[in-house]
C-alpha cells in the first residue's frame, strides 16, 4: 500500500478542504496545512491562500485503500467507499518557464513533505487528524465546513483527545458526547433580560453596526415583556440620524401601545429616564455606524454614559463572515457591552462564527432572532440551541427544538 499525497489551493480553509474531499474522498489525511498571500494585479495587492498538503493509501492496482478489500487497511479508511480514480489527463503542452516553476514547485513540495512526515510522528499539538481515531477527523471537518474557527476546532479535538480513554474513543457514541460536553463548556448564555426588583426600571441599551436589526429587536422585546408579562415598558431612541428611523420605532411603539422618548444627547437621555423612573423596564435603541467610525461610536458612548448601571447588548447579523463579526466586536468594545445578539439566523445556514464569537468575546448570548416579523422570531439562547447550531443543524429544527 502506497500513499498518494497532493498538493491543494484556495481561497479559505474551507474551499480547500472541499477540494480535498472530492478529489482524495473523506479518508483523506491531512498532512499540513499553510496559510500564505501572493501578489496579484501587478503587485498592487496580495491575496490570501491556504494550502493544504493531503493523502490517501492507495494500492497496487491504483485503488485508493478505502475502495481495495481486506483488512490490511489503515484504520482511517476502513469504513468508507471511495470514488474510481479519474482517467490520466491528456498530457499538456507548457512553456518552459511554467515547467521550470513547477518542477521548483515540486521539489519544494518533496522537502516540506518529507520534514512533515517526520514531523508528525512528534508533534502532539499540531492538527494530526490521522493519528486520531476517523471520528475526530469527521468532527474537525464538520467543524471547520461549519466555519468554525480553525483554532477553536483543533482546541476541541486536542481536548477530545485529553478527555477519552483509548478504549472510548474508538466508540463513536462517547466520543459524540464528550464533544457535547466540551461544547456545551464553551457556550456562554446569560439568558433572558432579568427585571430587578429594587424598585428602579431596568435600563437595556442595544447597539451595533447598520442594519442588523437593532430596533426589530427593542419592538420584540417591547412586546413580549409588555404584552405576555405585562411589565411597564419605555422606549428611548437616540437614532435621530435618520428622521425614518424616528417614524420607525414610533410606529412600533404605537402599535405594541408602549411609549417612546427621543434623545438627542446625554441631557435629554437624563430626562427620559427620569420620565420612565417607574417603569419596569426601559429599552434603548441606539443608531447604526459603521464599526470603523470611532467617532460616532463614542457619541453612543457619552450618550450611554447616564444610563449606569445598563445592559449593554452587541447586536450582530449572524449572517455575515467572522472576519467582520470580529472587527465589529473590537471596535465595539469602547461601549464596554455585555451581551451578545444574533439576529438573521434565518439567513445563513454556517453557524461556526457564533461559537467563534462566544471564545472570542468572553460575552455571554442573550438572544437569538430568526425572521422580521414583530412579535416573534427571537428566542432567548440555550446551550443547546447554541450546540445544536454550531454542529450543523438548521435553525428551524433548533428552534423547533426548544419551543
Ligand atoms: N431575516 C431577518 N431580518 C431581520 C431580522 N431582524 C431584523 N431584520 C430586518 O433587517 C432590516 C433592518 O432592521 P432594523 O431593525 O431596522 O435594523 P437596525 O439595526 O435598527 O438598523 P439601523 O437603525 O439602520 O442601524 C429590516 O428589514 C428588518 O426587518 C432577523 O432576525 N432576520
Ligand atoms: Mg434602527
Amino acid at each position: 500500500m502506497t500513499m498518494k499525497v497532493k498538493r491543494f489551493e484556495a481561497s479559505t480553509m474551507r474551499e480547500a478542504i472541499m477540494k480535498v474531499k472530492r478529489e482524495l474522498g473523506s479518508d483523506a489525511v491531512i498532512l499540513h496545512t499553510r496559510k500564505y498571500d501572493r501578489p496579484e494585479f501587478f503587485g498592487l495587492r496580495r491575496r490570501n491562500f491556504v494550502e493544504i498538503i493531503a493523502g490517501t493509501d492507495i494500492d497496487k492496482s491504483g485503488n485508493t485503500a478505502a475502495k481495495s478489500n481486506g483488512n490490511t487497511k489503515s484504520p482511517v479508511a476502513r469504513k468508507s467507499q471511495l470514488r474510481p480514480i479519474p482517467p490520466t489527463p491528456a498530457p499538456v503542452r507548457r512553456e518552459p518557464a511554467e515547467v521550470e516553476n513547477l518542477k521548483k514547485e515540486l521539489s519544494e513540495m518533496k522537502t516540506s513533505l518529507n520534514a512533515l512526515m517526520q514531523k508528525r510522528q512528534q508533534e502532539a499539538a499540531n492538527i494530526r487528524v490521522s493519528p486520531y481515531p476517523r471520528v475526530f477527523g469527521d468532527i474537525y471537518l464538520k467543524l471547520i465546513e461549519n466555519e468554525v474557527d480553525e483554532a477553536v476546532a483543533q482546541d476541541i479535538i486536542r481536548s477530545l483527545d485529553g478527555a477519552l480513554s483509548e478504549e472510548q474513543k474508538e466508540n463513536e457514541e462517547s466520543v459524540y458526547a464528550a464533544l457535547g460536553k466540551q461544547l456545551r463548556r464553551l457556550i456562554k448564555v446569560s439568558g433572558s433580560i432579568n427585571l430587578t426588583s429594587t424598585g428602579h426600571p431596568k435600563t437595556v441599551a442595544f447597539v451595533g453596526p447598520t442594519g442588523v436589526g437593532k430596533t426589530t429587536t427593542v419592538a420584540k422585546l417591547a412586546t413580549i415583556f409588555s404584552l405576555s408579562q405585562r411589565k411597564k415598558v419605555g422606549i428611548i431612541t437616540s437614532d435621530t440620524m435618520r428622521i425614518a428611523a424616528v417614524e420607525q420605532i414610533k410606529v412600533y411603539s404605537d402599535i405594541i401601545g408602549v411609549p417612546v422618548q427621543v434623545v438627542y444627547n446625554a441631557e435629554d437621555m437624563k430626562h427620559a429616564l427620569a420620565y420612565f423612573s417607574d417603569h419596569d423596564l426601559v429599552l434603548i435603541d441606539t443608531a447604526g455606524h459603521s464599526h470603523w467610525d470611532t467617532e460616532r461610536i463614542n457619541e453612543i458612548r457619552d450618550i450611554l454614559a447616564v444610563c449606569y448601571p445598563l445592559e449593554l447588548h452587541l447586536v450582530l447579523n449572524a449572517a455575515i463572515r467572522y472576519r467582520d463579526m470580529l472587527d465589529i466586536s473590537r471596535q465595539f468594545r469602547a461601549l464596554a457591552y455585555n451581551h451578545l445578539i444574533f439576529t438573521k439566523l434565518d439567513e445563513t445556514s454556517c453557524f461556526g462564527s457564533l461559537i467563534n464569537m462566544i471564545t472570542r468575546c468572553n460575552v455571554g448570548v442573550s438572544y437569538l432572532c430568526y425572521g422580521q416579523n414583530v412579535p416573534g422570531e427571537i428566542q432567548v439562547a440555550t446551550v443547546e440551541s447554541l450546540l445544536g447550531l454550531t454542529i450543523g443543524k438548521p435553525i428551524s429544527k433548533v428552534i423547533r427544538k426548544n419551543n
